[in-house]
Order: C-alpha cells, then sequence, then structure tokens
C-alpha cells in the first residue's frame, strides 16, 4: 500500500502498537504513530484512536489493510464522519454482505446459485453461523439424530465467536474447490472481474497457497461466475475492490459462498496475471475517478502462484513460532516477488497473526510457475522462527498438485508423512557424513572457522530451523 501511494505521488502515514513498533511498515512510510499497546483491542482495533491520528497528520485517506477493521462498517461510517475517505466500501454494502444468510438471499435472488438449504436436501449438512464467515464456527452433521445437538452447539459457538447465534444449514458439499473472483466496482456505477483466483490449498481455514488462474476453471465458465460476482457486487451498491468467494463441486458447479468486503492478502495473484495493480485502482476509485478500462480491456496472461510463508511450526501442527528473525534471505530473479513485513532482525509478534512474507512467482503457464515456485521457496533462508517453507515446497512436488487436482484432502494426505529432513537435506546430510569421516581419517582439514559449510546437512531442516 506504501508502494502504491509512493507511485501515485501520495504520502503515508504508518500507526504502529507497542509490539511492531520497528517494523518494516513504519520505517518505509513517510511518518509513523504510536496507537498504544500490543493487545489490539486497545490499538489496531480502536476506531477512535486510528481516527485521532488520522485527523492529526492532516491525512486525506485511510487504507484499512487485510485484516482488524477491514470489514467493520462503524469503521467506514467514522471516517466518514470525520472527513476522511475510507478506502473501501460504502458501510451499507458491507451490512449486506456481513450476514451470510442475507447475502444468500440477495445471491439467490439474483440467479446466482448457492448450496441448498437442508431441509430440502437431505444429510449430510453444513451448519454455518450467520455472521461468521472464512468457515469459523462450521459444523458437518451426518445425519438427522446428531443433528439438534450439533445446532446446539454451533449456536452457543457462534454466540461465543460473533456475539450472535443465528446459524443456516446448507447441503454439505463433499470435496469442494475454492474459487474466488476479483471484482472492482468505481462509484459511477462500473463494474468488472478480474478472473478467478483458486485458494483450495487451506489448513484449518487458512489459505496455505492460492492460484490464479484456476486450473479448473475455462474461458465460459470464468465467464458465468465473473458476470454472477458482477452482478451481486452492483446489487448491494459496491464500491472499490471486493471478492466474492464460491465452492465448487465435482461437477464443476458452483455455489454462492460469501463476499469479502476487502482487498485480500492473495491479490497479488490478481496482479501478476492481469497487469492490473489492484490497490492503485482502489485509490484511483476512492478519489472518486472512473476505472480507466472495461471488461473486454482485461485479459489474463500465464500463470501466478502465492505462498504464505508464516512464522510457524509444520512440524508441530501449525503451531505458531513468534520470535526474531536472525538471518533472511529472500528469492529473487525475473518474475518472482516477495511482498515481505519482515527483514533481518525483524520481531514476530505473538499478538499478531503469523505471516511473515508472501512470495508470488508467475510463469507463461501453470508449469513454468510451479518451477519457479520451488526454485524460489528452494532460495528463501528464514532463521530464527520456524516457518511453513518446508510444507509449501512439498506441496508443490505433489503429483496432484502439478497436475491441477487441488482438494482439501491434499493437505491432509501430505501433512503425515512430512518429515524434517527431506531427499534433498538428506543427501548432504550424507556429504557431510562422508566428509566428517574422510576428515577424521586425516584427509581433510576443516577450518578453525565457524561451522564449516558441509555441516549445514547436519542440521535437518535449516531452512525454517533455529539458529
Ligand atoms: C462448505 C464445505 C462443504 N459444504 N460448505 C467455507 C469456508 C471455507 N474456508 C471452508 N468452507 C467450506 N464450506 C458446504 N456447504 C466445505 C468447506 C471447506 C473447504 C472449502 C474449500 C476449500 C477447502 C475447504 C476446507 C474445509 C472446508
Amino acid at each position: 500500500m506504501i508502494r502504491a501511494c509512493r507511485e501515485a505521488g501520495l504520502a503515508t502515514v504508518a500507526v504502529f502498537s507497542d509490539a511492531d513498533r520497528e517494523a518494516l511498515h513504519v520505517r518505509m512510510a513517510d511518518e509513523a504513530h504510536p496507537i498504544g499497546p500490543a493487545e489490539p483491542a486497545a490499538s489496531y482495533l480502536s476506531i477512535d484512536r486510528l481516527v485521532h491520528v488520522a485527523k492529526a497528520t492532516g491525512a486525506d485517506a485511510i487504507h484499512p489493510g487485510y485484516g482488524f477493521l477491514s470489514e467493520n462498517p462503524q469503521f467506514a461510517e467514522a471516517c466518514l464522519a470525520a472527513g476522511l475517505t475510507f478506502i473501501g466500501p460504502p458501510a451499507s454494502a458491507m451490512r449486506a454482505m456481513s450476514d451470510k444468510t442475507a447475502a444468500r438471499r440477495v445471491a439467490t435472488g439474483l440467479k446466482v446459485p448457492a448450496a441448498r438449504l437442508a431441509r430440502e436436501v437431505g444429510y449430510p449438512v453444513m451448519i454455518k453461523a450467520a455472521m461468521g464467515g472464512g468457515g469459523k464456527g462450521m459444523r458437518l452433521v451426518r445425519e438427522e439424530r446428531e443433528l439438534g445437538s450439533a445446532l446446539r452447539l454451533a449456536r452457543a459457538e457462534a454466540v461465543a465467536a460473533f456475539g450472535n447465534g443465528a446459524v443456516y444449514i446448507e447441503r454439505y458439499l463433499a470435496e469442494p474447490r475454492h474459487i474466488e473472483i476479483q471484482i472492482l466496482a468505481d462509484a459511477h456505477g462500473t463494474v468488472v472481474h478480474l478472473g478467478e483466483r483458486e485458494c483450495s490449498i487451506q489448513r484449518r481455514h487458512q489459505k496455505l497457497i492460492e492460484e490464479a488462474p484456476s486450473p479448473l476453471v475455462d474461458e465460459a465458465m470464468r465467464t458465468r461466475m465473473g458476470e454472477a460476482a458482477c452482478r451481486l457486487a452492483a446489487a448491494v451498491g459496491y464500491v472499490n475492490a471486493g471478492t466474492v468467494e464460491f465452492l465448487v463441486d465435482g461437477d464443476r458447479n458452483f455455489y454462492f459462498l460469501e463476499m469479502n468486503t476487502r482487498l485480500q492478502v492473495e491479490h497479488p495473484v490478481t496482479e501478476m496475471v492481469t497487469g492490473i495493480d489492484i490497490v492503485r485502482e482502489q485509490l484511483r476509485i476512492a478519489a472518486g475517478e472512473r476505472l480507466g478500462f472495461g471488461q473486454a480491456d482485461v485479459c489474463l496472461r500465464g500463470a501466478a502462484i502465492e505462498c504464505r510463508i508464516n512464522a510457524e511450526d509444520p512440524f508441530a501442527d501449525f503451531l505458531p513460532s513468534p520470535g526474531t528473525i536472525t538471518r533472511l534471505s529472500a528469492p529473487g530473479g525475473p518474475w518472482v516477488r516477495n511482498d515481505s513485513g519482515a527483514d533481518e532482525g525483524s520481531a514476530v509478534p505473538r499478538f499478531y497473526d503469523t505471516l511473515v512474507a508472501k512470495l508470488i512467482c508467475w510463469g507463461a503457464d501453470r508449469e513454468a510457475a510451479i518451477g519457479r515456485m520451488a526454485r524460489a521457496l528452494d532460495e528463501y533462508r528464514v532463521v530464527g522462527v520456524r516457518s511453513t517453507i518446508p510444507v509449501l515446497r512439498r506441496v508443490l512436488a505433489d503429483p496432484d498438485f502439478t497436475a491441477g487436482r487441488l482438494s482439501t484432502g491434499l493437505l491432509d494426505r501430505i501433512l503425515p508423512g512430512l518429515r524434517p529432513a527431506s531427499g534433498r537435506h538428506r543427501t548432504i546430510a550424507l556429504i557431510a557424513a562422508a566428509l566428517t569421516a574422510h576428515a577424521r581419517a586425516g584427509r581433510l582439514q576443516p577450518g578453525p572457522a565457524s561451522p564449516p559449510a558441509w555441516r549445514l546437512g547436519a542440521r535437518p531442516g535449516w531452512r525454517g530451523g533455529r539458529a
């Protein structure tokens, strides 16, 4: 966001809490101001503090980012009331989409299909929280006799998590794929879509790998899904960037899931295949400008993949691994984009999301993008915290993944077999062992310098390992 502003000739103001005063965004912005303690409720979720900093620094607009208040209609309204431009949709469009049952009704009213409601279709079914989203508070019910207790539990969970016990029941789709359409809407009634992203490689509803285009979607399906997404956005008076999520079944039928009324973490894959800087468009739209292009001008070129590099231990059930990044070396080369919030010496605070960087690679086709990503991941070096790099690398080598057979089951199948030392590391370890034997026999003298290079292999998992 700071980069897009700078290219547009706009000055930037960052905010920070006690936990991230040294963070990269603080150093990159033209100025930075504290907003309070590490706990989000008293800083990043404080509408008053954010609006106060914006007014005090003479800012014109606020970009809400991806998390925290980005989908909060009260925040959008507070910005407007304070004379600030909110770089996002109108509060009314956010509200229309926040209750998932209301959003479903809008969709089905426009003939955009959603998964059938349970009483019409039988079992198994999914219970979902009306004010939830992103899979939080979802519950699978296989047969009718489980329904009563499942409903009670789901309602209690929804009250605890969202302050609202409303739930709805959908037909369960087995092994669905998650495909979402990026849209852009200006304040003059033009809505275009930028094609789809596929985000089927998830774990506990956290995305690990996203790509554009989806290997499942052809031009005809893209047109149908894109038109459905644009209709939906237009119907709720949507303005700015947004994403309409769909589930897709084995017969390539798509079903409306929900709309994300914000910029998403995975937006760069769409930027890579369309050549459109989505944040730059957000700034233009928020300034009241017209979109400078129409649907016919949007074309997709090649393929892009994003891998999320989180400070988590994939060998210990993805346990967060906060700490200090002591060594960090990101890959480079053509068509490799490293969107990172960290550099060497950066802290990964335990208070926030563990996302450290997003690595995005483009290729002339999907195979080229995968090959480039595999090379780039091999080049990535993160020391001091554990990272998801080993599991990402493993997924990229999986035959189902390379064939485009993306499913929810893919990770479940890979994870049990995931070991800290992959084949490559074992090879290095064997060479190291041979060299050690060689040295003991007096034929090689490792210098007195700190660990000889060939010792690397003696530390399986060094890529994500602690120094
Ligand atoms: C579903 C489903 C099966 N049937 N809905 C919704 C939010 C997303 N994070 C998970 N969601 C699902 N909704 C019905 N009616 C299965 C999932 C689901 C899923 C969907 C796509 C890709 C990965 C997934 C992993 C677990 C569950």
